[in-house]
Parts: C-alpha cells; sequence; structure tokens
C-alpha cells in the first residue's frame, strides 16, 4: 500500500513546470522572487508559495505539498524560502 495521498508531490516535476513558467515569461530567479514575496520581507512564507505557484505555474497545491517544498529548499531551516535559497532550487533543475 502507498497511502501516500494528495501530499504524495513530485517535486521534480513541479519545479520543472516552474522552470518552463519563468521562461515562458522571461522572468528572472529576483523578479520571480519579489513576485512572490508580497510582503517584502525578503523571504517566501508558505502562504506567499502557495499563491505564487498557483499564479505563476498554474500548481494549486495543498498546505502539507507546500510545507514539503519549503522544507526541500530552506536550507538554513527558518521555514521561510530566501532568494539564494530559491535560486540554488531552480538551478538544480536547469
Ligand atoms: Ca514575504
Ligand atoms: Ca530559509
Amino acid at each position: 500500500m502507498a497511502g501516500s495521498g494528495d501530499d504524495n508531490l513530485n517535486l521534480k516535476k513541479l519545479m520543472k513546470n516552474l522552470v518552463s513558467a519563468l521562461d515562458e515569461k522571461n522572468l528572472s530567479v529576483k523578479e520571480l522572487f519579489s513576485q512572490m514575496d508580497t510582503d517584502m520581507d525578503g523571504r517566501i512564507s508558505g502562504p506567499e508559495l502557495h499563491k505564487g505557484l498557483d499564479n505563476l505555474a498554474g500548481e494549486y497545491l495543498s498546505p502539507g505539498q507546500i510545507s514539503k517544498i519549503i522544507e526541500s529548499m530552506d536550507k538554513d531551516s527558518d521555514n521561510r524560502i530566501d532568494q539564494s535559497e530559491l535560486s540554488a532550487a531552480i538551478e538544480k533543475v536547469r
């Protein structure tokens, strides 16, 4: 039994979709970051990521999936994605 349910996330595929959305819109990582960081505190929080992925890549994800993405990118474990963490994650799929 797999039983992984809704939170079973293909992160690699998701990141690829995000990167192709970026390329399509001709956005740099910096521009992506500032579009997602709506309160401009220099970090992307769960709700900001949720909204950003929905807007940019058309990916509507569950809170559990969002936490997994943050976990996978978050190198300094502050539960937020900063610009270098985002760009490292994007470089990995390019
Ligand atoms: Ca923010
Ligand atoms: Ca972080």
